[in-house]
């Protein structure tokens, strides 16, 4: 069993039901619970201005399925639910989610980086883990804490429960 942690993104079509969809999937995924979920937060968006903001949130869950699989999961989710794939970085996406840890492992492969390459430096990522995960400690050994520090909120706002 490992512990893993899923950003999830989205600024279009309705981005909180997106977000709200994917978590169902991702507890549908096979030998895989969620044990923990974020507030929804609203984020400017990071790259090209001229798109909407973002709805964030992070999830805890616990797998027995192998890295690689459980990526293949996620990604056959990003599709299902009308994710394409366009040339510009960090473009507009109705969903994206990204393996930030998973358990303490580091995996640098063609497919996937673990733990998540620029989550040190996103306040959408690292305010919302930190909700649910406040102790969390990187394999690099870099403690939550001190990223958060580094990190401004840039108009990062929690949406409220519904
Ligand atoms: N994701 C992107 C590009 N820009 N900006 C915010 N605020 N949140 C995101 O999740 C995000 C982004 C591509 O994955
Ligand atoms: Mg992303
Ligand atoms: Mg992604």
């Amino acid at each position: 069993m490992s512990r893993v942690f899923v950003g999830l993104g989205s600024n279009l079509a309705e981005p909180e039901q997106q977000i709200s969809n994917a978590l169902q999937a991702i507890e549908a995924i096979i030998d895989t619970h969620i044990s923990a979920t974020s507030s929804l937060y609203v984020s400017r968006p990071m790259g090209p201005q001229d798109q909407p903001s973002y709805v964030n949130a992070v999830v805890e869950l616990q797998t027995d399925l192998p890295p690689v699989k459980f990526l293949h999961c996620l990604q056959k989710i990003e599709l299902d639910h009308g994710r394409e794939r366009k040339a510009e970085r960090w473009g507009p996406r109705t969903l994206d989610l990204d393996i930030l840890l998973f358990s303490d492992q580091v995996i640098d492969s063609k497919e996937l980086t673990v733990p998540h390459y620029g989550m040190k430096q996103r306040e959408f990522v690292l305010y919302p883990l930190h909700e649910i995960a406040s102790d969390l400690t990187l394999p690099c050994g870099t403690k939550l804490t001190s990223m958060l520090n580094n990190c401004p909120l840039n108009g990062l706002e929690k949406l409220p429960y519904k």
